[in-house]
């Protein structure tokens, strides 16, 4: 055992390791994941989604886990996770939710709600935004939740701290009685660096009923309660982010400029300045805005500039109404507006506005050898089956509508294919569906997944059945989820039972396998069902490609034992 200081390479900041025993390398997600475990988790509550997968399944194979009896199952989607969540906290126990940053929209309800509630076992609600959309439909900013719901923000700047912060955020969520969110975005969730873990994890907590149970009745009388104490109780979060020992006031002798930075901007600022930066910067790493040590900044320096990853959301709150020509950031265009940050836009920014910068060093150059490559099914995909035998049937309709959802299966969009008309969010194609065949729109098709289905599907296939909306449903059940890696799917072996459990006749509910072989059973399913006036389901079914390898590769595997 030996105490070493070394120099983070991420963020500049020395760091002294205690037991080099203890260091592991570990991915952003599973340096959270790590640190949520050792700082004493009951179960992990979580719907796949990148970048934030990883989380549950380092958990999922941690013999520590394992040894404590930590949940971890897959939950049916965001929301259901968000509840599960809270329920184990009310009986005092520590709980992790996590998802990607579209999830939150899923989770909203009892996300916000969890404020009202507050919580007894503590909370951390992990979100990891994916700016530049590497695999989402938008590039929303959850921070944006987390003020929204009132309720403390942590945003890591590299590995170790977003370890360490998990037991900080644990202890802090269980003594202010409130979740907190935790903010990462895709390049601290997907890359590696070493980090300290602690030698002994903590215990879980005891079951206990500490928490005032009023508080966990939303009824408007308590509600409005519970409604004026966290607002009160603001003011103490934002004292305590100043306090904090994330949100850290750098000193500098050249006061022409401050740096605000967050998350991994804050990494990309450092990175800039190898010797040691000029220029005061203020470290944002637990929010609220801890305004006292943004006020110093700006009476300190001339101009700021404030270096956030996603959307201008510090930026925001330090223009206010003002909009002072002092302040620079992605409202004034120094960095972009849009998209991933990179070290090279915070260059940029640096040098535009310091014109002695000659402390700010260049990167090297990043050939351009990598040949970008639309994205494609598998071969042998089933899903490929599909959408061949759906192209070959709608030939013979006027102006049939595929409604898509998001899967593998939304590559049915792109060549050869380009077979389906929109995709918006999880569960939107059946109730798409259904809205266009109000309309009048006939034929009207939704092509939904397996996970994507029992995920936010079921209730509209509900809403379709009760009113016998004339609209075709396809269930392509791969039995996995195949878009996000191959994680167990909650509906298989379930689907007739759930569509018939909702009310829909047998007679309308067709199974096939999609296999070319089977082309003229799967293509007369479809005309036929479509050419029902009513609401129908077939559920093409056979295994993905990515899956059904590894299952035989485990099966090869367990037969040489
Ligand atoms: C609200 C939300 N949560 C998670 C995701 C990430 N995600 C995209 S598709 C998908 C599941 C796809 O599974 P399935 O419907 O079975 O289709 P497959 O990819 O297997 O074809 C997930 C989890 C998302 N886009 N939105
Ligand atoms: S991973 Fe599976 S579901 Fe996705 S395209 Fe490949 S075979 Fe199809």
């Amino acid at each position: 055992m030996r105490d070493k200081k070394i120099l983070n390479s991420n963020s500049n900041i020395f760091i002294t390791f205690k037991n080099t025993d203890m260091r592991k390398l570990l991915l952003g997600d599973e340096a959270i994941a790590q640190g949520a475990l050792d700082a004493g988790l009951s179960g992990v509550y979580a719907y796949p989604g990148t970048p934030s997968t990883e989380i549950t399944e380092y958990i999922q194979l941690s013999p520590l886990a394992k040894e404590r009896g930590v949940h971890s199952r897959w939950s049916t989607n965001e929301k259901t996770a968000m509840e599960a969540a809270l329920g184990m906290s009310f009986m005092g126990k520590r709980a992790l939710v996590c998802m990607k940053h579209v999830g939150m929209n899923v989770c909203a309800d009892p996300f916000v709600n969890s404020g009202m509630t507050g919580v007894n076992g503590g909370v951390v609600v992990l979100v990891a935004d994916d700016p530049s959309m590497h695999s989402s439909q938008d590039e929303q900013d959850s921070r944006f939740y987390g003020k929204f719901a009132m309720v403390p923000i942590f945003e890591p700047s590299n590995q170790q701290e977003a370890y360490d912060m998990m037991a900080t955020a644990f202890d802090y969520s269980e003594r202010v009685c409130l979740p907190v969110l935790m903010r990462v975005t895709t390049r601290m969730a997907h890359s590696r660096a070493v980090v300290e873990c602690v030698e002994a994890p903590r215990q879980q907590n005891d079951l206990n009923y500490n928490a005032q149970a009023a508080n966990w009745v939303l009824l408007p009388a308590n509600a409005r309660k519970r409604n004026d104490k966290v607002t009160a109780q603001q003011t103490e979060l934002e004292e305590d982010a100043a306090q904090s020992v994330y949100n850290i006031y750098i000193e500098g002798h050249d006061k022409t400029m401050g740096i605000i930075a967050s998350g991994i901007g804050f990494n990309y600022v450092m990175e800039n300045y190898p010797g040691g930066a000029p220029y005061p910067i203020l470290k944002i790493a637990q929010y609220p805005l801890p305004k006292k040590l943004v006020r110093r900044m700006m009476e300190e320096c001339g101009q700021v500039l404030i270096v956030e990853e996603g959307q201008p959301f510090i930026e925001d709150m330090v223009r206010g109404v003002a909009d002072s020509d002092t302040i620079h950031g992605k409202l004034d265009g120094t960095l972009p507006r849009t998209g991933e940050l990179t070290p090279d836009a915070v260059k940029a920014g640096l040098s535009a506005l310091s014109s002695k910068d000659a402390s700010v060093t260049s990167a090297p150059a990043v050939p351009s050898i990598v040949v970008s490559r639309p994205p494609a099914l598998c071969q042998g995909c089933g899903h490929r089956d599909v959408y061949a035998a759906l192209n070959e049937v709608l030939k013979e309709y006027d102006n049939p509508r595929v409604f898509g959802d998001i899967g593998c299966y939304t590559l049915g969009f792109l060549p050869p294919f380009r077979a389906i008309h929109s995709c918006v969010d999880m569960g939107a194609s059946i109730t798409m569906a259904k809205g266009a065949a109000d309309a009048g729109q006939w034929p009207a098709v939704a092509v939904i997944g397996d996970s994507t289905f029992t995920h936010s599907g079921m209730t509209g296939l509900l809403d379709a059945i009760n009113e016998n909306a004339d609209i075709t449903v396809i269930i392509s059940d791969n039995l996995t989820t195949g878009m996000t890696g191959g994680q167990d799917s909650a509906g298989t072996n379930k689907f007739e039972a759930i569509c018939r459990g909702l009310g829909l006749s047998d007679e309308h509910l067709r199974v096939v396998v999609p296999l070319p072989k089977n082309m003229p059973e799967i293509t007369q399913a479809i005309r036929d069902e479509i050419n029902y006036h009513g609401t129908s389901v077939i559920i093409p079914r056979r295994e993905c490609m990515q899956t059904l390898q590894r299952h035989l590769k485990q099966k090869k595997a367990q037969q040489k034992q």
